[in-house]
């Protein structure tokens, strides 16, 4: 029997693996265990960057991304743009299941999810209204995105069970103030998620359009099934991220990376501006952990 182990991102993390780590120990599938401890993210209005109670894009829509991942078999199902459904991970976990896709956006998953019996309903809570108000953007089309620590936040989970499998789950309602139409990382695999039981699982959080120019979370997976540590897998990967950041110009974007191996070692990396924490669950405890920060190499 493979000893479980659990990792979810930020300090909301802990409700994650506080639902998924108990699981995982009675056996239910790593898939499984990460989405309800994403779920319970989902539901929880206090975080107002996944699920209910998130922050409005710039027009002050709700619009939610997330994406499941099997690393039995590759399955993989998404959701992006997904408008007035409080579960998007189950959702594209419907997606994963029900349909040959694995990729649905905006009108068509939110027609996909009422098919499939999902409620509809209000995502705004009377904070996130407030916030949404107070802070919305001046300018109609921003030019850099908002990506400072309270501007955004991912749930990501990756799990692995007791049979040696590995699951994950994404979630987010993205960079707040977004504009419409605006897909980051997370509902898309291999950039937000990858999850393969023969190299190892990553995930990741922070500013999307930089971590889909680099790939962030296959080239972490790829870089284990090279032989790389989960560790030595997300501080590659910062660093590539750093690396791009230099070569345009701008600022080092706020990143952050999650890795987990087939054989239970865990990884965590981000940029400076990231202050990354997580939730760790694994060997009858859970705990909260800092994640290593990797400034730019000087030129
Ligand atoms: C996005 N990666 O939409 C998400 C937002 C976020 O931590 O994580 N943040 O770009």
């Amino acid at each position: 029997m493979t000893e479980p182990v659990v990792i979810a991102t930020w300090p909301f993390g802990k409700i994650a693996v506080e639902t998924a780590y108990p699981l995982l120990n009675q056996g239910t599938s790593a898939l499984d265990a990460a989405l309800a401890g994403a779920k319970a993210v989902e539901d929880d209005p206090r975080v107002d960057s996944v699920g209910f109670g998130g922050i409005a894009n710039s027009i002050g829509t709700v619009s939610l991304d997330a994406c499941v991942m099997d690393g039995r078999t590759l399955a993989c199902g998404a959701v992006a743009g997904l408008e007035n459904i409080r579960h998007p991970a189950d959702v594209a976990r419907k997606v994963m299941e029900k349909t040959p896709h694995v990729l649905l956006v905006g009108e068509g998953a939110r027609w996909f999810a009422l098919q499939s019996g999902f409620p509809l309903a209000s995502l705004h809570t009377p904070e996130s209204v407030a916030a949404w108000a107070r802070r919305q953007p001046k300018e109609a089309i921003p030019t850099v995105p908002r990506g400072g620590p309270d501007n955004h936040d991912t749930v990501t989970v990756l799990a692995l069970d007791q049979k040696g499998h590995l699951g994950g789950v994404c979630t987010t309602s993205g960079l707040a103030f977004k504009l419409p139409g605006r897909v980051g990382d997370s509902p898309l695999i291999g950039h937000g998620l990858y999850v393969d039981d023969t190299a190892g699982a990553a995930g990741a959080t922070g500013v999307g359009e930089e971590i889909i120019r680099i790939a962030g979370s296959f080239y972490i997976v790829e870089q284990m099934r090279a032989g790389k540590s989960p560790q030595e897998a997300c501080e590659l990967a910062v660093k590539r991220v750093n690396a791009t950041a230099v070569r345009r110009g701008v600022h080092p974007a706020s990143v952050a990376f999650l890795a987990l191996s087939p054989d239970g070692r865990f990884g965590a990396a981000c940029t400076i501006p990231a202050k990354f924490q997580f939730a760790l669950g694994r060997a009858g405890k859970i705990e909260m952990l800092t994640a290593k920060s990797i400034g730019p190499e000087a030129p």
